[in-house]
């Protein structure tokens, strides 16, 4: 892996020399302005965009670093995202050294265990300055209004810092904040999320760090679903290959990133709600206005000239899709040492991650693929799956039309469907309650006689001997192909990820 990123500078320096970057000179609104922007520049496959001269701020504003699948491989410093999560395998299925070389390699191993403890600094550019009591005003920060039926302005890029106060282990969550005034905002962790159990379990009153322009791993591992008792810094140090960096707080007992732009301090008190929202989410909708916890802030601190981190998220494809699929990639090997006969998943973007994954699995007994969706949704976040599509070892996840074909050709309805019902994600706005109602699951792997079917027919392929002879002569025949071109967004973005993914 190449150098560790130190930081959001660090960060856009590279950009830049890899012309992933434009500089946007000319003064432009947060006020919904950047979204239209931001909205053509992610469906075009556009660069990453700092608005130098955002309106009513003298914070340059960063957006659309996470845009594309190469930007996202530079961040992680890999040539696909799979090999961020060949990484996390290596680790996860770590045997005795046999040789020279394998010890060599366990070192490495060792190595990028140890780079995962996050390492307390003294001092760290972060608090270069440090606005305090009356000085503190988020309307320094040219925080974006980004859909017309938004209330306010909302913090969308936050990395969210709390401590359980029974364990004292850490939490980082990506929880936006809707701006409520110089000193408050909302701080939306959602039912299911580590911020809100952490102070749940408080008595009264729960300190709160956030983070502003991170590093991309660092920033990355805050929308990362890990089990609650393991610290998402701790992540980012082991994919970045180095350990993240942290200082004291200035007004509160947290310790936040050292070279991060900008950090928000405070606190959040147990009884202390008010209506957040609506806001035009990654759902494609407004999300309803609903009760969340006031963040009142004590300090922020920032860096001198400091550049502030935004994402829009929205109808997908957005920004944010890319976020999702680093984390399709470095969790399944995770998934896969917990329920191996998984092949390869896919969750599409265009169903907003939650609503649909595409699971292939290596069968070897009748029910599989049923035990296979239950699995799925009883691991982690993706039990809040709604849909799961089962298909065999040899099925291409990635290629939506592949799936199809199976889940049509090797489906009985009336023996193939699992229905039934389980927690959904806190935004799902179809079901008939919040939070629970119907999960579906199809089985479109080739049944067995114990199953139900009568004798399964051989799928068409081509002989081998035929494709090498056709292969050998193609020249001669004389016909130019070009792969054809379909259209429409979901489907550029189907094909690009399913060019990124093929093995
Ligand atoms: C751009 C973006 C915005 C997000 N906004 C929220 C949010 O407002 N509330 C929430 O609960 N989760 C949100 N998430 C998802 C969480 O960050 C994700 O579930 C993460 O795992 C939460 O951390 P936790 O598991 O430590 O709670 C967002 C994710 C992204 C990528
Ligand atoms: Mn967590």
């Amino acid at each position: 892996m190449a150098t560790p990123i130190k930081d959001l500078r660090d960060w856009i320096a590279l950009l830049e020399r890899e012309g992933e970057l434009v500089r946007v000179a000319a003064e432009v609104d947060p006020e919904l302005e950047i979204t239209e922007i931001v909205d053509r520049t992610v469906r075009a496959g556009g660069p990453a965009l700092l608005f130098e001269r955002p309106k009513g701020s003298t914070h340059p504003l960063l957006i659309n670093q996470f845009g594309t699948e190469r930007r996202m491989c530079l961040a992680f410093g890999v040539e696909r995202l799979d090999d961020v999560g060949r990484k996390v395998s290596d680790v996860l299925e770590m045997q005795p050294p046999q040789g020279l070389m394998d010890k060599v390699r366990g070192l490495q191993k060792l190595k990028s265990i140890a780079d995962s403890v996050p390492q307390t600094v003294r001092s760290g550019p972060v608090q270069e300055i440090v606005l305090q009591g009356d000085d503190v005003d988020l309307g320094l920060l040219p925080v974006q209004r980004c859909w017309p039926g938004d209330p306010a302005p909302f913090i969308t890029l936050p990395a969210v810092i709390t401590r359980d106060p029974r364990s004292g282990d850490r939490n980082v969550g990506m929880y936006r904040m809707q701006v409520i005034d110089r000193r408050t905002t909302f701080m939306h962790w959602q039912i299911h999320k580590d911020g809100r159990a952490d102070w749940l379990a408080t008595d009264g009153r729960i300190p709160v760090a956030v983070a502003l322009g991170l590093d991309p791993v660092t920033a990355y591992s805050a929308s990362a679903p890990l089990p609650k008792h393991v610290d998402e810094f701790m992540l980012a140090g082991f994919l970045r290959g180095a350990p993240v960096e942290l200082v004291k707080g200035a007004t509160v007992d947290l310790e936040v990133p050292a070279h991060a732009e900008i950090v928000l301090e405070g606190f959040v008190d147990k009884d202390d709600l008010g209506e957040e929202g609506p806001f035009g989410d990654h759902t494609g909708y407004y999300t309803a206005a609903e009760p969340f916890p006031v963040f009142h802030l004590t300090a922020m601190t920032m860096r001198r000239e400091a550049v502030y981190p935004s994402i829009v998220v929205g109808k997908p494809p957005q920004e944010d899709a890319w976020l999702g699929k680093a984390t399709e990639r470095i969790f399944l090997p995770a998934i896969r040492a917990t329920v191996p006969e998984i092949v390869d998943y896919d969750l599409p973007v265009a169903g907003a991650f939650h609503n649909c994954c595409i699971v292939s699995i290596r069968k070897a007994f009748p029910g599989h693929a049923r035990k296979v969706m239950h699995a799925i949704w009883g691991l982690g976040m993706l039990s809040l799956t709604k849909c799961v599509v089962v298909v065999d070892a040899h099925v291409d996840v990635h290629d939506y039309a592949q799936v199809l074909f199976y889940a049509g050709a090797n489906v009985d309805p009336a023996r193939d469907v699992v229905l039934t019902e389980g927690p959904l994600d806190h935004l799902d706005h179809a079901p008939e309650r919040q939070f629970v109602g119907g999960k579906l699951g199809i089985d479109a792997t080739a049944k067995w006689p114990e199953e139900g079917a009568r004798p399964w027919p051989e799928e068409i392929e081509m002989s081998p001997e035929i494709r090498e002879l056709v292969d050998r002569r193609w020249a001669e025949y004389g016909i130019q192909l070009v792969p054809s071109a379909r259209n429409g967004p979901i489907d550029q973005t189907s094909r690009s990820l399913r060019q990124l993914l093929r093995r």
